[in-house]
């Protein structure tokens, strides 16, 4: 098994940052590279990001922004109503397929929902896991998991619908981000929900510290749990309160 391995958090199309951050992860001497999924949509080159992970043989797991580009490829789903914002999102997903070749899209599906480092007994995720179950009964709600009531497992709570559910409101609820629930015996190593720094929490380890949103693109190396980044060019997107705050 590979042994000395690197995690990169949530890129979203920020290839500069990438770029710049898998050089200092080349000079680390590592053996592997992974990426937590969400390689795609709000920065500036979605599919460069693809097409140099694919190339560069960086493994990864799937991220909700992925699942989102691939699901306009099924057309067996019927047309829904959509909000703006929805239709927006979905042109901007239409331009990033057009420049996919059918290795990027072959790459994409093959992301597994989660990875089990066993050398290592770290999960790699994307959102989070349901405490208290297997691996195997986790389910895709684990691509977009933030804030759960465990006495309502098929409920997912966004933390940032500011003015729907402040997180105040929902530990009043009995909600929790899941993080502070989970006590699984492996360490789980996360992106999605976005944290000014590295975030270690029992045995759970956040590394999604928004570089898409003018913060920094983060990288984790194992066995030494030892953080490396490299700060965003700019804010290629902004942070709405009360619209998929999520990343
Ligand atoms: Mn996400």
């Amino acid at each position: 098994m590979d042994n000395r391995i690197a995690i990169i958090g949530d890129i979203h199309g920020c290839i500069e940052e990438l770029r710049e951050l898998h050089a200092k992860i080349v000079a680390e001497g590592v053996d592997a590279i992974y990426h937590l999924g969400d390689l795609v949509d709000r920065g500036p080159d979605s599919p460069a990001v693809v097409q140099f992970c694919r190339k560069n043989r960086i493994l990864g797991v799937m991220g909700n922004h992925e699942s989102s580009l691939l699901s306009l490829l099924d057309k067996s789903r019927s047309p829904h109503f959509d909000t703006e914002a929805v239709s927006q999102a979905k042109s901007e997903r239409m331009k990033i397929l057009a420049k996919l070749k059918s290795d990027d899209l072959t790459y994409l599906k093959a992301l597994p929902k989660l990875h089990l480092l066993e050398s290592h007994q770290t999960v790699l995720v994307h959102g989070g896991l349901w405490p208290g179950r297997e691996l195997w009964q986790q389910d895709r709600s684990i691509l977009y998991l933030q804030v759960i009531n465990p006495s309502r497992p098929h409920e997912i709570r966004w933390t940032s619908k500011f003015g729907e559910y402040s997180l105040e409101q929902s530990r009043a609820e009995g909600y929790a981000p899941w993080a502070e629930l989970y006590d699984g015996p492996q360490r789980i190593i996360y992106g999605h929900t976005v944290f000014e720094e590295p975030q270690i929490l029992g045995n759970t380890v956040g590394v999604d510290t928004g570089c898409v949103f003018g913060g920094k693109l983060t990288a984790v190396l194992l066995p030494d749990l030892r953080f490396i980044s490299v700060k965003a060019g700019k804010a290629y997107a902004l942070r709405k309160a009360g619209y998929e705050g999520e990343s």
